[in-house]
């Protein structure tokens, strides 16, 4: 499958796993553009990268509709049977900006779960396929009892001992919002072989996880998924939780991501000289709605400055918005840039990691801190 990583992804990715392929694009280019270049988009992967031809393609829908169906993937570009949606969407994994919670505490050091993410694992893309209330709906609607969509991916990964395929589950509610989306196509271009190929859920403002790739079938159950990635991974556990008492039940199903950010620019290695000023770049993002404000600090958190409004990129629901600013900053010597962002709900980020810390590392959504040593 290297093939087609070296075909599909940026010469200059950080591996965070070599295999499965896990990657993060370098951490001064993500913000460039608010729309993220497919070759720089990060790669989430739990096993190999299945290659499924595409005329052989089909969906299976079934489980509790009133007309379980196959259908092929012709059928669902068709746009008389589907009309077509286009939205711009971020997918970020509940592992970006791991690398904090580890140098906090490591926790259980599973390192197929808890792989050392930047503030990389994160990407916002234009997403074009159907929407799965329109296939439900084509199936003849939800029988009684159909709670949550069970979402399966051709993938196979190993797990003491055993073979799994990829499996997750999202309530009905989230496909009746219009906000599951079947999709083939990723910012204008065919959905390259590594993000899914030939057709992936994409699940707005949720933990990148449920976003499914290589989907082959949706299977409408009364509860959640009973697979190991539903589960066993992407739990959240309190902060009391540890080797101790960890087990699967004492944790919840992460499921919409909440508001967070990270500055992208400078480089923390980098030394900089200015004259009273320095331009940090980086993202916010916010699962339930959009971030609404973003506020910057060069003093470790005591006096923060808002980035002004034109200087957000645009704002569209379920994704993130890059920001720049122009810091005031006349102290010399080791210094400490802080963000926290807002979002429309008023929601906003812990201050320290250790308030996010918990034990399988995931969602650091605390506060990010760079230190920078600054000569003026
Ligand atoms: N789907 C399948 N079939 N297999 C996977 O390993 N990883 C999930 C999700 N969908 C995964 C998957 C996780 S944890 C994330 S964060 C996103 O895919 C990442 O999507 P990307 O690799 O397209 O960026
Ligand atoms: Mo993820």
């Amino acid at each position: 499958s290297w093939k087609y990583v070296l075909k599909e992804k940026s010469q200059d990715m950080i591996h965070v796993l070599q295999f499965p392929y896990n990657g993060e694009p370098p951490r001064d280019r993500l913000v460039k553009t608010e729309i993220t270049p497919n070759a720089d988009y990060f790669v989430r992967n739990h096993g190999g990268i299945p290659e499924i031809n595409p005329n052989d393609f089909f969906l299976d829908i079934t489980g509790l509709v009133n007309n379980p169906k196959r259908i092929t993937l012709k059928e669902l570009q068709d746009e008389s049977i589907f009309p077509r949606q286009s939205t711009v969407v971020t997918l970020q994994c509940s592992g970006t900006r791991r690398i904090e919670q580890i140098h906090e505490y490591p926790g259980d050091g599973d390192e197929l779960i808890n792989a050392p993410w930047g503030e990389g694992a994160i990407g916002t893309a234009r997403w074009t396929g159907v929407s799965l209330k329109k296939v439900i709906k084509y199936c003849g609607g939800l029988k009684d009892g159909g709670h949550h969509l069970e979402f399966y991916g051709a993938d196979t990964y190993f797990k003491k001992g055993q073979v799994y395929n990829y499996a997750v589950s999202v309530p009905v509610r989230k496909m009746k919002l219009n906000e599951v989306m079947l999709a083939w196509e990723m910012n204008g271009e065919p959905l390259p072989k590594i993000h899914g190929a030939p057709l992936r859920a994409v699940v707005f403002g949720y933990i990148g996880a449920r976003s499914v790739k290589w989907l082959y079938e949706v299977k409408v159950i009364g509860a959640p998924s009973m697979a190991p990635v539903q589960m066993k991974e992407y739990i959240y556990y309190t902060p009391q939780i540890g080797k101790q008492n960890a087990k699967y039940s004492n944790g919840f199903s992460i499921q919409t991501m909440p508001v967070s950010s990270a500055i992208m620019t400078p480089l923390s290695h980098d030394q900089i000289i200015h004259d009273g000023h320095i331009k940090l770049t980086g993202w916010a993002y916010s699962g339930s709605g959009w971030p609404e404000r973003v506020e910057v600090s060069g003093d470790g958190g005591s006096i923060w400055y808002e980035v002004p409004y034109d200087k957000m990129s645009r704002k569209y629901f379920h994704a993130w918005r890059t920001w720049e600013i122009d810091l005031p900053v006349d102290a010399e010597g080791g210094l400490e840039f802080v963000v926290r962002a807002w979002d429309n709900a008023l929601n906003t980020q812990p201050t320290y990691v250790r308030s996010a810390w918990n034990w399988d590392l995931h969602v650091t959504s605390s506060c990010h801190r760079i230190k920078i040593y600054s000569i003026n």
